[in-house]
C-alpha cells in the first residue's frame, strides 16, 4: 500500500504554527514538535567541534540475517547523573538547556555521528521497555542538516519529512514510539558530518539496562 497518502512538508506545516515551534502531530497517537533555532549557531559549532574530537566514538556491528554488518554511523552514550564521570561539558550544557526548555528530567543521552550521506539510521520506534513510560525523546542536531522521515505504522500512514538543521530541537512523545517510526535515510546528496544528541529518561541503573542498536 502506498504510504504517502498524507505527506506534509515542514514548509506546509509552518503555515499553521508559530514562528518558533512547529507541531507536526498532536492527537491520541502522540505529539511531535520541532523547534528550529533552539540553539544559536556559535553554540552548535563549538559543541560539534568538541564532541567530534573528545567523544570515544564506537563503530558497532550487528547480526543481520546470517552475517555481521557495520552499523552505518558512529555511536556513544552517556548517563547524565551528576556523579557520572567523563561527560563532556558540551553534553552537560546541552542537557541543562533541553531539561530547562522541556521540563523533562532526561538522564541519558545517546550520540549518533553521521560521517556523510552513506550513514543513516533505519526506520524504528524507540524500544519502550528502555525508557520510562510517559516520557518523550528529544533530539538536538549539530553539524550538517539531515532529513528525518517519520511514518505512521497504521493507515492512513501519514508521512512527515523534516529537515533537522543544526541547533534544532525535535521532541517526540512516548506514544509516538508506539505509532510511528523515525529514520534518517541515506542520501546521494553531498552532505557534511552531523551529530545528534538523543535525550531519554531511562530507568534507574539497577533496572535492566540493555543497549540496542538500530541499523
Ligand atoms: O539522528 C537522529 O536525529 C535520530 C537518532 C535516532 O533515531 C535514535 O538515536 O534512535
Amino acid at each position: 500500500m502506498r504510504d504517502t497518502l498524507d505527506t506534509m512538508s515542514m514548509s506546509q506545516m509552518s503555515l499553521f504554527a508559530s514562528a518558533s515551534e512547529t507541531v507536526l502531530v498532536d492527537d491520541e497517537l502522540g505529539r511531535i514538535v520541532s523547534t528550529p533555532g533552539f540553539l544559536p549557531a556559535e553554540v552548535t559549532e563549538a559543541w560539534f567541534a568538541e564532541l567530534r574530537e573528545s567523544v570515544p566514538w564506537k563503530s558497532e556491528r550487528r547480526r543481520m540475517y546470517d552475517r555481521d554488518v557495520d552499523v552505518p554511523r558512529l555511536q556513544a552514550h552517556f548517563r547524565l547523573e551528576a556523579e557520572e564521570r567523563g561527560v563532556p561539558e558540551a553534553i552537560r550544557d546541552a542537557a541543562r538547556r533541553v531539561i530547562a526548555f522541556t521540563g523533562v528530567p532526561f538522564n541519558s543521552v545517546g550520540l549518533n555521528f553521521y560521517r556523510d550521506g552513506r550513514d543513516s539510521v533505519a526506520p524504528h520506534g524507540d524500544h519502550t521497555d528502555e525508557i520510562v513510560v510517559g516520557f518523550p525523546i528529544a533530539l538536538v542536531s549539530l553539524g550538517a542538516t539531515r532529513r528525518m522521515t517519520i511514518r505512521a505504522t497504521k493507515p492512513p500512514r501519514r508521512v512527515f519529512h523534516v529537515d533537522l538543521a543544526a541547533g534544532s530541537l525535535f521532541v517526540m512523545s512516548y506514544e509516538t514510539q508506539l505509532h510511528y517510526t523515525h529514520a534518517i535515510p541515506k542520501t546521494h546528496e553531498p552532505v557534511g558530518p552531523r551529530i545528534s544528541l538523543a535525550f531519554r529518561v531511562k530507568p534507574a541503573r539497577d533496572g535492566a539496562e540493555r543497549s540496542r542498536v538500530y541499523r
